[in-house]
């Protein structure tokens, strides 16, 4: 067994960002494997953050839920890293949960004070979440798309919202909350997680050993699931 100190080691944490109503509660319980985890709902917003841990998949997993917020301060950042800081210990990931649909001026300027605030780890270390796939879904296909997809959602994005993927390396996956059976999603998420991971302490050791190839090396590793 993991003692604690293993554990907070080995942990991958997870915090949930987006505006409110954008899934993050639900997502969280998604990645939890509980619909219990976090309570969701249109009438339960979240009003402060909160913080579960599962194993799933042999991964420790500690994942963060915050408020949802239309504007994000610098006030708001240092509280958040406060909080983030007093409850995990090594690599922080960031889900930013996007309502699946157009992403809006709002969404481009909550996530632009992000960007700023948060501060340029926030780039490297941020896996986009669209949620409400489902909801997509069947409003394609009520506009005659028989098998909509989602790439095709990525194929009609404007340049301003490619633009905004590019900051995150184009690192996104979709997300139907509603569906049970998201396994295959989840591992693909952590998968994710787990090579930013990689990348961030590739180059803390590139920093401090002054760039050896075999460290890069490691970049390259994929995750393994049973
Ligand atoms: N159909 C569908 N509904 C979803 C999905 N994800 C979330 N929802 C619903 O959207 C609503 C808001 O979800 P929450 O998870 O509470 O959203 P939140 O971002 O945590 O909201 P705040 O805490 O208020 O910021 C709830 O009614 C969820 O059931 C999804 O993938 N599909
Ligand atoms: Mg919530």
């Amino acid at each position: 067994m993991a003692t604690e100190t293993n554990f907070s080691e080995q942990t991958i944490n997870l915090v949930l960002l987006g505006r409110k109503g954008s899934g993050k509660s639900r997502t969280g319980n998604t990645i939890l494997g509980s619909n219990e985890a976090f309570k969701f709902g249109y009438q339960i917003e979240t009003n402060s953050c909160a913080v579960e841990r599962a194993s799933r998949f042999d991964r420790h997993l500690r994942v963060i839920d915050t408020p949802g917020t239309d504007t994000f301060s610098p006030e708001e950042s240092a509280k958040l890293r406060k909080h983030i800081s007093e409850k995990s210990k090594g690599n922080i990931i960031y889900l930013l949960c996007i309502k699946i649909g157009r992403i809006t001026g709002e969404e481009n300027n909550l996530i632009n004070q992000f960007i700023r605030y948060i501060g340029q780890d926030f780039e490297k270390a941020t896996i986009v979440i669209f949620t409400h796939l489902d909801e997509w879904i069947s409003d394609s296909q009520d506009q005659g798309i028989l098998e909509p997809k989602f790439e095709d959602f990525i194929a009609t994005l404007d340049k301003n919202s490619i633009q905004l993927l590019n900051k995150f390396d184009m690192r996104y996956k979709p997300l139907n909350n509603r569906k049970s059976g998201n396994d295959e999603l989840v591992k693909q998420i952590i998968c994710m997680a787990e090579q930013i991971t990689r990348q961030q302490s590739v180059s803390r050791a590139v920093t401090q050993r002054q760039c050896e190839p075999e460290v890069e090396n490691l970049s390259i590793l994929c995750c393994n699931f049973m």
